[in-house]
């Protein structure tokens, strides 16, 4: 298997032990183990990323700033070719690259542990904050629009229109929320239209499993690295909220299983801001409670327009799969609204703990 693509980085296949690797809904990786160490290959998935020279072009370009700048941050990018491309295209037309396996490294799937957290929101808060200085007008986008909420909302409408009647009957208590939460549209609209917060380098996939970690639960570095680009650093937050405060995750189809983990907003709020506090603008940091409420509803409109437009980007593995997805975002978007006064209390309990340490 691969033999073609190893070949161009002077690996032999035979050699190695293949194996499917990771949870990734994108981009199929697998794990290379052998004599010659270990390797994480990984076919990018060029139907939602059709440009994967603007990934490449991406991740020179910070490599280069990070290692002139933190020469000590581990920024883990693809491997060069014998011939010195970052991506091979197999004989049948796929896009491969290939990442060094980072030594101890595991990824974690379901987060129990607050330490875990925390390790994970300073880690996507260091790279932003290393990131300040560089000129991100360099970085292609390499999905446009991607966190765009207009555009989900519009794509949503389309395929609303479209849809088999039976499907949006299915569907008539989730369509009703997206209307329900129209508001969270009309805050993000009008913050795009005034320009009110910068665009910043941001990873735009904080889920826990693109950390890697040791095994004393320390943060070793990020990957999934194909979305960073300019955006706007509630993508990052928000997806932490989505992602980290509930013990159950976007899969779990008993839904009485979803509630907010109040410690873990506390977690995440002090890991991030313990590295981008001094950066982020007052508008931005007002902003912190809704980016969770921002990126839960985006989460829930892409999982409902995937299941009215048959599953073709998220795919599904059982009827109704994306459906199913879909309630379980507004189910922890609503719970997450219920706890939005006790997070202001929380910020504020955090906000002291920094002035103290400051003094
Ligand atoms: C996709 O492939 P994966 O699991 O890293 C998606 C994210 C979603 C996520 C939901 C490029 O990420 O935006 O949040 O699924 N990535 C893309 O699980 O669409
Ligand atoms: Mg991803």
């Amino acid at each position: 298997m691969f033999d073609d693509i190893l070949i161009s980085f002077g690996l032999s296949a035979s050699e190695y032990n293949v194996q499917a690797f990771g949870s990734g809904l994108i981009n199929l990786t697998y794990k290379l183990s052998g004599d010659g160490g270990a390797y994480i290959l990984q076919q990018i998935n060029t139907s939602v990323f059709k440009k994967p020279d603007h990934i490449v072009n991406n991740l020179a370009l910070v490599k280069e700033y990070l290692n002139a700048t933190n020469p000590d941050y581990l920024f883990v990018a693809p491997l060069q070719t014998i011939t010195g491309e970052f991506i091979v295209q197999s004989s049948d037309g796929k896009f491969y690259r290939l990442f060094p396996f980072i030594d101890g490294s595991h990824t974690v799937n379901f987060l129990e542990d607050k330490k875990e957290a925390y390790e994970a929101a300073l880690q996507f808060g260091r790279f932003t904050h290393l990131l300040n200085d560089f000129d991100i007008n360099l970085l292609k986008y390499t999905l446009s629009d991607f966190h765009n909420l207009k555009l989900r909302f519009d794509q949503f409408k389309t395929a609303s229109q479209h849809a088999d009647p039976a499907k949006l009957a299915q569907a008539d208590t989730e369509i009703k929320e997206v209307y329900n939460h129209y508001n969270i549209l009309q805050t993000y609209n009008q913050l795009v239209a005034n320009n009110e917060i910068p665009l910043r380098a941001v990873h735009h996939d904080t889920k826990i499993n693109n950390v890697l970690f040791d095994d004393k639960q320390h943060a070793l570095c990020l990957v999934d690295l194909d979305t960073v680009m300019p955006g706007y650093y509630l993508s990052d937050v928000g997806d932490m909220m989505r992602t980290y405060l509930s013990p159950a995750n976007e899969e779990e189809t008993d839904l009485d299983k979803i509630y907010i983990r109040e410690d873990f907003f506390r977690t995440i709020y002090k890991g991030y801001m313990s590295e981008m506090g001094s950066i982020l603008t007052d508008t931005e940091k007002q902003l912190f409670i809704f980016s969770g409420k921002l990126m839960i509803y985006m989460q829930g409109l892409r999982f409902l327009t995937d299941f009215l437009n048959n599953d073709i980007y998220y795919g599904a593995q059982y009827p109704g799969h994306n459906l199913t997805r879909a309630k379980n975002q507004f189910k922890l978007l609503a719970k997450y609204i219920n706890a939005e006064s006790s997070f202001k209390t929380l910020i504020a309990s955090v906000n002291r703990e920094f002035t103290t340490a400051a003094d």
